[in-house]
């Protein structure tokens, strides 16, 4: 009996966890559905400046090559985040397709940093293929292309919120996240100049301000302040209550993007880590140059920052010697149990929801991409 049961409850527990998974790849392709809809309706916007039909084309492909193919985690929590404080489990047509509209325009913004972060980083790979600017007919045009995406954002708001009482707050809060971005981006530039490495010049605080700026802003805090602008629930409060939770959480996940730059699969992240050569502010260098010794530190003044290949294997040499993976893990577990009492200390009694938070932790606590 006790084996039929355990056979029973197995099966019914895979089904519910098929069942889950389809529903959350139904959710995403419903999504992906819309931008294929978006870009119809884009065209047909550049279509009435009668620009030519090469320059329509191409606006198709960059907007298809550096749009699609992340992992949305962005735009379906503009979703999530609207069901939940609207407590609706199901929208009509026309809510969905709004409240979808505003979570491409996240995507659009993200594909537009991406477009120009890889020139800067001189990266290879995004996403399982060539970085846009490497392709052999685009080149350094990748810099007008990102401005295209982002002038296509606001394309789409005015489209579909400019009758909206919130118009000026998304367009007020789409411009000084993007300011902020360009903040975190700044300072991460500045403080990994190329053939002038210095590593006296990091700490851990300018590494708190970097991803703060540059990924939190706009991956975390951006997705549930637009869901809650389109839900009439932007009050001040919940605005700041989602500012203490999210800034961390965001932080937290680029603080896993800096560790899988180095420690991850570039067949699993899409992408090939740069930060050793890139003379990167990252969260692995400056934990280590916290536990380094002497000769250690030598190790790492004489090879982070090169472009060479063998002098970036010595500095994750380093690395190993200073036990960087099993600290991450033990960092892991930190943070999740801070970010879990800031979540415990979220006032709900204007609309806002435990959940919104509880959901976005879950979706990166321990990810490997
Ligand atoms: C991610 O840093 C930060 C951004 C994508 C913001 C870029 C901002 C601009 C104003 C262009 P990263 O370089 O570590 O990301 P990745 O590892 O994905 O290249
Ligand atoms: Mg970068
Ligand atoms: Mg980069
Ligand atoms: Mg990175």
């Amino acid at each position: 009996i006790k084996i039929v049961d355990t056979f029973k409850y197995g099966l019914w527990r895979g089904s519910f966890i098929i069942a889950d998974k389809m529903s959350k790849a139904e959710a995403r392709s419903k999504f992906e559905g819309v931008f294929y809809e978006l870009i119809e309706e884009i065209d047909a916007v550049v279509a009435e400046t009668k620009i030519a039909q090469p320059a329509r084309d191409w606006i198709r492909e960059n907007l298809k090559y550096n749009t699609i193919g992340g992992k949305l985690n962005r735009g379906l929590s503009v979703i999530d985040t609207y069901k939940l404080v609207t407590n609706k489990s199901e929208l009509t047509e026309e809510e969905y397709k709004k409240v979808a509209v505003l979570g491409w325009t996240i995507e659009l913004l993200q594909a537009y940093f991406l477009v120009a972060d890889d020139i800067m980083d001189a990266s290879k790979t995004r996403r399982g293929q060539p970085c846009w600017y490497l392709k052999p007919n685009v080149g350094m045009i990748a810099i007008n292309d990102a401005f295209i995406l982002e002038s296509v954002l606001y394309l789409l708001l005015k489209k579909y919120f400019r009758n909206t009482d919130y118009y000026v707050d998304l367009l007020d809060l789409y411009h000084e996240i993007t300011f902020f971005t360009e903040l975190g981006q700044l300072l991460d530039l500045i403080t990994a100049p190329e053939d002038q490495v210095d590593l006296s010049r990091f700490s851990l605080d300018k590494h708190t301000y970097i991803v703060t700026y540059k990924t939190a802003f706009y991956s975390f805090y951006l997705p549930v302040a637009l869901a809650l602008y389109m839900a009439g629930l932007a009050t001040k409060s919940n605005l700041e209550q989602c500012k203490k939770v999210l800034l961390p959480l965001g932080a937290y996940f680029q603080v896993q993007d800096d560790y899988l730059d180095c420690y991850g699969d570039p067949e699993v992240i899409g992408k090939i880590g740069t930060d050793i050569q890139d003379n990167k502010c990252g969260w692995v260098i400056n934990v280590a140059l916290e536990r380094a010794s002497p000769a250690q530190r030598e190790i790492l003044d004489n090879n982070y920052g090169r472009k060479d290949s063998e002098a970036e294997a010595r500095v994750k040499t380093v690395f190993k010697e200073l036990d960087i993976e099993p600290y991450y893990h033990q960092y892991e577990d930190k943070v999740a149990g801070e970010i879990r009492t800031l979540i415990d200390n979220v006032d709900e009694s204007e609309g806002l929801k435990k959940q919104v938070f509880t959901e976005f932790f879950n979706k990166i606590y321990k990810r490997q991409k």
